[in-house]
């Protein structure tokens, strides 16, 4: 008698087959998926960053705009703010992807980008009618079969929570311009705050910047509690700082971590296998966690 495969699932799924696909501990992704596809969707919730994860990374080798890039290329930024949000992110976006810094030491960084960038923003008199245009100009996209994912949860009532250090609005609309915006989905990110003539005047509650989004998964323990049944996680996302989305899940019995690499990758490689239980390198899909979602729905 032949011994039982202990990696059946995974040698089952194509999409998990492929080069670009990297599974540190297969026994344990197997048991995790084994586990997932068994309680089925009424114990499944995602947790899920927004840029660079359920947005693309490029498109023909050009990097796709980011939420905060929607406002910084368009035209409703003035040149000479342009060139200081663009020496903001040659300082501070090496350091988000440096892999030899911790989190802790990336913290105050982030801190200063943040700050001095929804500065500049608010400086540019930014009216809340433009964002609509300026995403519509920019090329920010969303990954292939986001709109299949997103139509799905809502579909089958998983609960999906984007939290982002991108901003609030911006994330919004692109979503609405590339798919919809479903009932079961939740925003956790900056939000503009504007006064009663649609003007931009500052950013609503409390910063969320790439690390501290552990924070801001405590602030939001109401919304876990309310999900408690739903045990099993799926989280996606594209930094370190994003393994920290689902701190403050009350109950978690499983958690299935998967992260798109999509920048300094040779150097990243390691960390995001140990970190992550599925690594995506250079993916502009969505293919292997809707194979997944596929199995369980
Ligand atoms: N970001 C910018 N400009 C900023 C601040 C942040 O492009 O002024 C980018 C970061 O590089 C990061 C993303 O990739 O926004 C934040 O989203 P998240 O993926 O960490 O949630």
């Amino acid at each position: 008698r032949r011994p039982k495969k202990r990696t059946k699932i995974i040698e089952m799924m194509d999409e998990l087959q492929k080069e670009n696909v990297y599974i540190k501990d297969k026994e344990r992704v197997e048991k995790l998926l084994c586990q997932l596809i068994q309680d089925g969707k009424s114990k499944l919730q995602i947790i899920t960053d927004f840029d660079m994860t359920l947005s693309r990374f490029s498109i023909n080798g050009k990097r796709c705009a980011t939420c905060h890039n929607v406002l910084e290329d368009s035209t409703l930024v003035p040149e000479s703010k342009k060139q200081i949000l663009d020496e903001l992110r040659d300082t501070y976006y090496p350091i988000e992807i440096n892999a030899k810094m911790t989190i802790e030491e990336k913290i105050p960084f982030m801190m200063e980008w943040y700050t001095k960038g929804t500065g500049v923003l608010v400086e540019c008199g930014l009216k809340q009618s433009d964002l609509s245009l300026a995403v519509k100009e920019s090329n920010a996209q969303l990954r292939e079969g986001c709109d299949w994912q997103f139509h799905a949860l809502h579909e089958h009532s998983v609960p999906m929570l984007i939290f982002s250090a991108g901003i609030g609005d911006i994330l919004e609309e692109i979503i609405k311009q590339h798919s919809q915006m479903y009932a079961n989905m939740r925003v956790v990110s900056n939000y503009m705050d504007f006064n009663h003539d649609g003007m931009l005047v500052g950013f609503k509650g409390d910063l969320v910047h790439t690390y501290n989004k552990n924070e801001g998964a405590l602030r939001n323990s109401d919304y876990f509690t309310t999900l408690k049944e739903r045990r099993n996680i799926i989280l996606m996302g594209d930094s370190m700082g994003d393994l920290r989305m689902a701190d403050g899940v009350p109950n978690m019995q499983q958690i299935l971590k998967i992260g798109f690499l999509n920048d300094n990758i040779e150097e990243r490689l390691e960390k995001y296998k140990e970190a992550y239980d599925i690594v995506l390198v250079s993916d502009s899909t969505m293919d292997v966690p809707n194979a997944i979602l596929k199995k369980i729905l």
